[in-house]
């Protein structure tokens, strides 16, 4: 199956490409973020102040460093703001998947971009990540794998309540 959703730190995952959601300075954070540069080492924050930044729904690409992933796909997810982001929501995954594609990859995970720090809703986020990666599975023949790593069993919970076809 091209798409599941995985319980998972997505830092361990051997795959092509991990997605950071991470912030417009691109220079690290918390969350996913903070769990990531620990991972990759600091190597990965020295390629990070080459890149200038990244706007909200934009994403830029790195190499993984002492990640198994051999790429970070570094996006900035929409903060929370009532509901109006739907849109910045889902180019951050377009433009993740345009990357992932461009540079080969076959395997990709994201974590649920926006769902801790930033504030979304965690059921709308996980909704938006679905049917984005589903749209571009669609247009481009399921040519890739892809995982949505959840961290916790009450995110879990969720997935199996709205995409019980995906969970695992
Ligand atoms: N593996 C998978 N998922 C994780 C992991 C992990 N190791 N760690 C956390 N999550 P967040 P955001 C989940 O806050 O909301 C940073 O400071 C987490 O439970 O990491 O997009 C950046 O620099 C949640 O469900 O990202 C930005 O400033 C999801 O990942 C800001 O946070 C996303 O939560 C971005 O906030």
């Amino acid at each position: 199956m091209p798409l599941r959703i995985i319980k998972a730190d997505i830092t361990t995952l051997n795959v092509d490409a991990i997605v950071n959601a991470a912030n417009s300075t691109l220079l690290g954070g918390g969350g996913v973020d903070g769990a990531i540069h620990r991972a990759a080492g600091k190597e990965l924050l020295e390629e990070c102040k080459t890149l200038g930044g990244c706007r909200t729904g934009g994403a830029k690409i790195t190499k993984g460093y002492k990640l198994p992933a051999k790429f970070i796909i570094h996006t900035v997810g929409p903060k929370w703001g009532g509901g109006k982001h739907g849109e910045a929501g889902r180019s951050c995954y377009e433009n993740s998947l345009r990357l992932a594609e461009n540079n080969a990859c076959k395997s990709l995970a994201f974590p649920l971009i926006s769902a801790g720090i930033y504030g979304y809703p965690k059921a709308d986020a996980l909704k938006i990540a679905v049917n984005t990666i589903q749209d571009f599975l669609e247009r481009s023949g399921d040519e890739m794998d892809i995982v949505i790593a959840l961290f916790g069993d009450d995110m879990m919970n969720l997935a199996h309540e709205n995409f019980p076809e995906l969970a695992e």
